[in-house]
């Protein structure tokens, strides 16, 4: 059987050679006592590449963003957020759920919470509940790996402060946004009082995600990591290939981002895709498949019948994720397939 060219996420993608050589060696320890020197390793660096003072490794970044909202806010809470955002979109209610706070909802455009709108929001009178926290997303998944630039994570940054809120962002794929906008990650950091960013997806690490923040924040947060069941033993074994996706991975999200402009441009080119290129900034790609005439369900099982996969995104979106795992030819080749798809159904 031919092998399918997986672009439904990034998530997909496999460890390397060096990270499962990483994962053999590592020196162990049980992490609950704070014995485990690789997950130190990993905590440190993670600190240090966002410019914050301490970090916290997470099973995933459910997880993290859970266990940062769990430290910021009290049962009762407010905390704004976008409609759309992942927090409150695909990560199962737990803001209510696990934390009983209350997600007010504000919506943005590109990713971008509105500031008049969070002004409005953040408003509270002595009748309403206590806002305890403004969550953003960098890059922002739902509208297709979209880039907040750094002045408007400023703007709700100072905002939100001016307010006494502090700001948490679901940074999943925050390198990615970094090098979309040709800036260090702590640029986009500096706006956040903590961040959560995943090492399993472009940067290709097979689990775990970091909570990063001030250290009083983290040690709050591993109370909350532990009441989420996170608390792990000799995670070395998989922070060892944390440490390689740090060190040697967010180099190559660029090429993700190439790749993803390539397949971009290719598809725009087919008969009935519509793809608005400029929105097109980090490794996403968003196809509306309305105007072929199809849903997305039909259009994702017709790809898959040509060994390309793409995620169902709602009744007519589908996404496509570049990643370390799908070549440039891959690239081609999904277009082809995509080609190959619209044709078929004239
Ligand atoms: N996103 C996944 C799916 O859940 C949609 C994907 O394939 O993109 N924040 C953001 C912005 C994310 O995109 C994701 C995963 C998470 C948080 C959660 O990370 P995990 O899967 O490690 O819990």
């Amino acid at each position: 059987m031919s092998k399918f060219i997986d672009l439904r996420s990034d998530t997909v993608t496999k460890p390397t050679h060096k990270m499962r050589e990483a994962m053999m060696n590592a020196v162990v320890g049980d992490d609950c006592y704070g014995e485990d020197p690789t997950v130190s390793a990993l905590e440190e660096l993670a600190a240090e590449k966002l410019g914050k003072e301490a970090a916290m490794y997470v099973p995933t970044g459910t997880m993290g963003n859970t266990a940062a909202i769990m430290t910021h806010v009290q049962s009762g809470d407010i905390v704004i957020m976008e409609p759309e955002c992942h927090i409150y979109y695909y990560e199962m209610g737990n803001v209510s759920s696990l934390v009983g706070a209350l997600p007010v909802l504000v919506p943005g455009e590109g990713g971008c919470l509105s500031p008049d709108l969070v002004e409005g929001a953040l408003q509270n009178t002595r009748h309403r509940p206590r806002t305890a926290l403004v969550c953003m997303e960098n890059t922002h998944n739902r509208s297709g790996g979209r880039v907040v630039p750094v002045d408007k994570m400023k703007e709700i940054y100072e905002l939100s402060h001016r307010f006494g809120v502090p700001v948490h962002l679901d940074g999943a794929r925050v390198f990615n946004a970094a090098i979309a906008l040709n800036v260090d990650v702590k640029e986009i950091a500096r706006y956040t009082d903590s961040v959560m960013f995943c090492l399993s997806k472009g940067l290709s690490a097979p689990v775990g995600s970091m909570l990063v923040g001030t250290a009083d924040f983290i040690q709050g947060a591993r109370i909350a990591r532990t009441r989420l069941g996170g608390a792990m033993r000799q995670a070395g074994i998989i922070a060892a290939a944390g440490l390689v996706a740090l060190q040697d991975m967010i180099g190559r999200l660029k090429e993700d981002h190439e790749n993803a402009r390539v397949l971009a441009e290719g598809l725009a080119k087919i008969e009935g895709i519509n793809i608005d290129l400029e929105k097109i900034e980090t490794n996403m790609i968003i196809v509306d498949t309305r105007s072929l005439g199809i849903e997305a369900e039909e259009f994702a099982r017709e790809l898959s019948n040509r060994n390309v996969r793409a995620s169902i995104y709602g009744l007519h979106t589908i996404r496509f994720v570049t990643n370390k795992d799908a070549t440039s030819d891959d690239i081609l080749l999904a277009v082809e397939a995509v080609e190959d798809l619209v044709a078929g159904l004239a």
